[in-house]
């Protein structure tokens, strides 16, 4: 797969892109991940990006001009069709199965904005699908864009060395009935830390005891946690 991100601080993404399961996939050619800064896009010769919001109001909007040019520019840099999508608290909520859905296209382009907004006259041209990822504010698109290309990279196959850790973690396991449920809790060596013990029954060898009470861990943190999962699954 491949994914152009389209930002003016390329900067807050070049870390993070380098690191971790993203940086691997990107190194086994698994993904191939491109960042644009909008400003080389820039006509006038103060490389105006952004200007003040006709009707008045706080802050600065981002140009049209910029933007367009630099989406078609980078476009026109491989023959896929892109899939267009703009990081937006005006989009749709992301949820696992729309990342799961986005993971199986072959290119994608993503749009970070930044300031109070991008002129809408340009978002009406491109017709991005606009997508946000959850209900507090942001200074930008960019930390979102980033969310995105991870959650998509550990699902490319091959991407994590376990074949199924995909499909074994929260958001993916459900219970008998198909509600989601979240993961059980994890423990390793020592056998006591702190004065504090490992469940017993991990320790016993008990396969099908360890399965039984790890289902029931699950079940019983949902209700606690997140009984929102059980009633609504749009939350
Ligand atoms: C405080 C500014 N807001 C005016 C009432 C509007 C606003 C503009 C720009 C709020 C946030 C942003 C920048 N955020 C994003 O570009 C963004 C975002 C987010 O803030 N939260 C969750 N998902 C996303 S995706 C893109």
């Amino acid at each position: 797969m491949r994914i152009d991100i389209l930002t003016l601080f390329p900067d807050m993404l070049t870390g993070p892109l380098d690191a971790s399961i993203v940086g691997r996939a990107r190194e086994s050619g698994l993904l191939e991940v491109h960042v644009h800064d909008i400003r080389d896009w820039t006509r006038d010769k103060h490389n105006k990006v952004d200007d003040r919001p006709f009707g008045g109001g706080p802050g600065m909007v981002m140009m049209c001009q910029p933007l367009h040019d630099a989406v078609l520019a980078v476009e026109d840099k491989d023959p896929r069709r892109t899939h267009r999508m703009l990081l937006s608290p005006q989009g749709r909520r992301l949820t696992q199965d729309h990342v799961e859905s986005l993971a199986r296209q072959e290119r994608l382009l993503l749009i970070a904005g930044h300031y109070e907004g991008i002129d809408e006259r340009v978002i009406d041209a491109l017709e991005p699908e606009e997508v946000s990822i959850g209900d507090y504010v942001l200074s930008g698109g960019e930390l979102p864009a980033l969310v995105l290309v991870d959650t998509i990279a550990r699902l490319l196959p091959g991407a994590l060395g376990h074949d199924d850790s995909a499909a074994e973690d929260s958001f993916s396991i459900t219970d008998d009935d198909g509600t989601p449920l979240l993961d059980t809790p994890h423990y390793t060596r020592p056998r006591v830390w702190d004065n504090r013990e490992v469940p017993e029954v991990l320790l016993s060898g008990d396969h099908g005891a360890i399965a039984t009470w790890r289902r029931e861990q699950q079940r019983q943190r949902t209700q606690q946690r997140r009984p929102d999962l059980r009633e609504d699954p749009k939350d």
